[in-house]
């Protein structure tokens, strides 16, 4: 099983969209194995999105992204990673596919409501940038053998 980190941005909680957002996921058959509404540090953003560090939005990506709560996820499930980021949708909601989380919320580029890792490595480190071991659980549920 693979997995993935996820985040529900501040408009996505200002907006009052946190449990369709989390209903997409469950209902995909992802499983929540951690979660906590959080504030993130102006430290922690420039460390998760260190690899836009040289691009013109990094000034508005970390004043938005530190500018509110924020829902983080760690999600289980087969091929987590590619599937969390076809639910999210294309990074521009104008362009997301309708059924996307971004094409039907979003109208924003920088206020694109969720965030999904983009690969192995970047799950891997934004799963330990903002979960410890004891936070992220491991349990079955009865559905688990469904899907
Ligand atoms: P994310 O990391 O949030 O899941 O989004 P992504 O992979 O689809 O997009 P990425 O290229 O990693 O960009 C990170 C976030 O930066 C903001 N952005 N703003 N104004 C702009 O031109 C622009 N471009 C990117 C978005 O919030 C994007 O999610
Ligand atoms: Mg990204």
């Amino acid at each position: 099983m693979e997995r993935t980190f996820a985040m529900i941005k501040p408009d996505g909680v200002q907006r009052g969209l946190i449990s369709d957002i989390l209903k997409r996921y469950e209902s995909k058959g992802l499983k929540i194995v951690a979660m906590k509404l959080m504030q993130i540090s102006e430290e922690m953003a420039r460390k998760h999105y260190a690899k836009h560090l040289n691009k013109d939005f990094f000034p508005e990506l970390i004043r938005f992204i530190t500018s509110g709560p924020v829902v983080a996820l760690v999600l289980e499930g087969d091929n987590a990673i590619e599937v969390v980021r076809k639910l999210n949708g294309e990074t521009n909601p104008q362009k997301a596919s309708l059924g996307t989380i971004r094409g039907d919320f979003g109208i924003s580029k920088t206020k694109n409501i969720v965030h999904g890792s983009d690969s192995k490595e970047s799950a891997e480190r934004e799963i330990q940038l903002f979960f410890s071991e004891s936070e992220i659980l491991s349990y079955e549920r009865a559905i688990d053998e469904w899907l």
